[in-house]
Parts: C-alpha cells; sequence; structure tokens
C-alpha cells in the first residue's frame, strides 16, 4: 500500500505540494491535468512538466485521477473511434513517461452528485451530503447552479461550469442509452485502449458511480458487486481494473464492501477511503474517517484490502472542512492528512497482527 493524496496542480488546488510532503507516510501524489478537456490529447512535454513539479517537492506521481472519457465515447456515437485514438494517444503519452496507473469514470452526464457541499455537522464541520428527496424535487439543469455557491470559489471535478452550461444537450445525448449500450460502450473502449496498456503497463481503475444508483434517469453501471464483476469479466484482463471508493459503493448499503473488495482480488488497483454517515437509506453525509464517526467499519475494509495482497496506492477521499480552511469541498488538507494518518495507523496494526 502506497498512502498518497489527490491534488489538482499548483493552479486549482488551494493544498500545496509542500504541505502534502509534511503528512507523515505520504510519499505520492494523484493528479491531472486538470485543464485539458474530455478528448484532448495529453502532450509528452505537460506529462513531464507535472512529473517534474511534483518530483521537485520531493513527492512523486502515484497515478492520474481522470483521464475523462468523451460522451462520444460514453454513447456509442459514429465519431467515437477518433476520441479512443485520442485516448489511446494520452494513454501512450502517460507510458512514456512512466506512468502506470489512470482512474476514470463511465457515469452519464454527471459525474459524483451531491445535493449539498456545505452541510454542517453538529461539531460545527462542514461536509458534502446527498438526499434522494432533494434530487427528486430538482430539475437536473438547475443542478450546477443549485451547488454553484458552495464551491468556494473552486471548480469541482465534473462540474465544470463549460459542461454544466451544456447540460440538455449532455441529456439529449443519453437519450437512447440504456444499462445494456453503456455496459456494451464500455467493453468497445475498454478492447481498443488494453493493447496499449499491455505495451505501456498501464492499469485502467473504473471509479463506481457515486452515488451507486440511477440519477434523474440516467444508466448507471458501475453500482454493485455483480456489475463491476461483469465488466472485469466481459474483458478479462488485469489491466482492466477498479478503483475502489468506500464511498461511493457504500452508497448503497446493499453492498457489502469487505466482501466486495475480496471479490476482486487482483484487480483493484487504486482505493479511495471515506467513511459515510447514513441518516436514511437514502439520506447521507460525508463523515471524518473513524469508523466510530460514520456508519462503515473501516478496519474491516482496510483488513479486507490487506488480506488480498493490495500494493497500489490509497488516498484518503474527501475530508470535512475543518479549522477554518476554505477549499474544494471535500478536499482540503486538514481533515484528509487526518484520514491519512488514520488509515496507515489501521494498516500498521492489521500487518503487524498478521505477522504475530
Ligand atoms: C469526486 C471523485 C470523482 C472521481 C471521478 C473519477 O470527488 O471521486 O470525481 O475522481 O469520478 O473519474
Amino acid at each position: 500500500m502506497e498512502m498518497t493524496l489527490r491534488w489538482y496542480g499548483s493552479t486549482f488546488d488551494t493544498v500545496t505540494l509542500q504541505q502534502i510532503r509534511q503528512i507523515p507516510g505520504v510519499t505520492g501524489v494523484i493528479t491531472t491535468l486538470y485543464d485539458t478537456a474530455p478528448g484532448e490529447v495529453w502532450s509528452r512535454a505537460r506529462i513531464r512538466a507535472m512529473k517534474e513539479e511534483v518530483e521537485a517537492a520531493g513527492l512523486f506521481v502515484a497515478g492520474i485521477e481522470s483521464v475523462n472519457v468523451h460522451d462520444a465515447i460514453k454513447t456509442g456515437a459514429p465519431d467515437r473511434d477518433r476520441y479512443i485514438d485520442h485516448y489511446i494517444e494520452t494513454l501512450t503519452h502517460l507510458g512514456q513517461e512512466d506512468l502506470h496507473l489512470v482512474c476514470y469514470n463511465f457515469m452519464p452526464v454527471f459525474d459524483w452528485t451531491r445535493t449539498e457541499l456545505a452541510r454542517v455537522r453538529p461539531d460545527g464541520s462542514t461536509v458534502l451530503a446527498y438526499t434522494q428527496e432533494a434530487v427528486d424535487a430538482l430539475d437536473p439543469e438547475k443542478m450546477f447552479a443549485s451547488i454553484a455557491d458552495d464551491m468556494n470559489g473552486t471548480v469541482m471535478p465534473g462540474w465544470e461550469p463549460e459542461r454544466m452550461e451544456h447540460v440538455q444537450e449532455l441529456f439529449r445525448l443519453y437519450q437512447d442509452v440504456d444499462e445494456e449500450k453503456l455496459f456494451e460502450n464500455l467493453r468497445y473502449f475498454l478492447e481498443r485502449i488494453m493493447p496499449v496498456c499491455n505495451e505501456y503497463d498501464i492499469r485502467m481503475a473504473i471509479h463506481p458511480d457515486d452515488p451507486a444508483w440511477s440519477v434523474f434517469g440516467l444508466p448507471r453501471i458501475n453500482t454493485c458487486k455483480e456489475n463491476i464483476l461483469r465488466v472485469m469479466e466481459m474483458v478479462d484482463d488485469p489491466h482492466n481494473g477498479v478503483t475502489f471508493c468506500t464511498g461511493s459503493y457504500g452508497t448503497n448499503l446493499r453492498n457489502d464492501l469487505p466482501d466486495m473488495i475480496r471479490s476482486l482480488k487482483g484487480r483493484i488497483h487504486f482505493a479511495h477511503i471515506r467513511n459515510l454517515k447514513f441518516w436514511s437509506p437514502t439520506n447521507f453525509e460525508e463523515a471524518a474517517h473513524l469508523s466510530s464517526d460514520g456508519s462503515f467499519d473501516m478496519y474491516e475494509i482496510v483488513k479486507a484490502l490487506y488480506e488480498i495482497g493490495f500494493d497500489g496506492p490509497i488516498r484518503p477521499d474527501h475530508g470535512r472542512m475543518i479549522w477554518g480552511e476554505k477549499a474544494m469541498p471535500g478536499y482540503g488538507l486538514y481533515d484528509r492528512a487526518l484520514g491519512a494518518m488514520y488509515l496507515q495507523g489501521l494498516w500498521e496494526a492489521i500487518a503487524k497482527g498478521a505477522k504475530e
């Protein structure tokens, strides 16, 4: 296991590499070229510059989150091959720059969905939260406007204003795409990129849908054990793997997280670990990482990862906003640093206990 932190690059992130470097045990960052659009080819020069900046701060790039997939690929549009060619070119450049982990998602229109970005908890911290009632009452086109005020002036991944200006058009593109078609389009994409992934040993790690059910009537497939195993089997190559995000799969209380982790042995390339506090099965908020602050047993989750021999990067996922910090919701320094320490404590105790 390698402990990492997500970092959006010096122009976008309020957290600096120097701060990340001082969190004990954190050796790497998970980053991206945040200003690239889906479908754009990433140049080798820009990838190299990003690596050099991170390395100059005494850290390394443990993986990319995300290289976003163009909607033409997700919808299976006639021009999808052109965008897959671009994706392959980006993967080639990443491989040539010695980067071997790519997180991506296959969610239609919206990346993760939350209905509040700053719900106040009894201790005064603020967190991202979700209620199905709020989603049901909302016109999808108004979704962005309704949460934009809570973004602390930052740009949230998947919620770029340029993208949200075209929500109606995006919905139209997915009109004829049902779950089966989405599975099929994902299979097509994966089959076409596997050769380059094999050539450069690039581990593709699909991120689950968040929340793990359909929102606004859009199809969603990466939601449960059965579906993710189907994705693993339909393109049965170890480079076709998973980002195991506990806060996303965990939105559906029927998902048994430690059992899912065990069933994905060998295919989890990256882990996002966070805790959720449920008030009802469709009303939850993001909690501190500590088990007792939320609804998940973090010890059992980390133990399952340890037991399957997981050796990829872990990042503490969304943290609470605490101690007066102003940052991208979920991505402040303080609570994620606490999370990194807690997760490393669990890992150390589990690893030492196993050896006794
Ligand atoms: C939200 C993140 C997602 C994730 C993408 C992966 O905070 O977990 O935006 O990075 O879905 O492509």
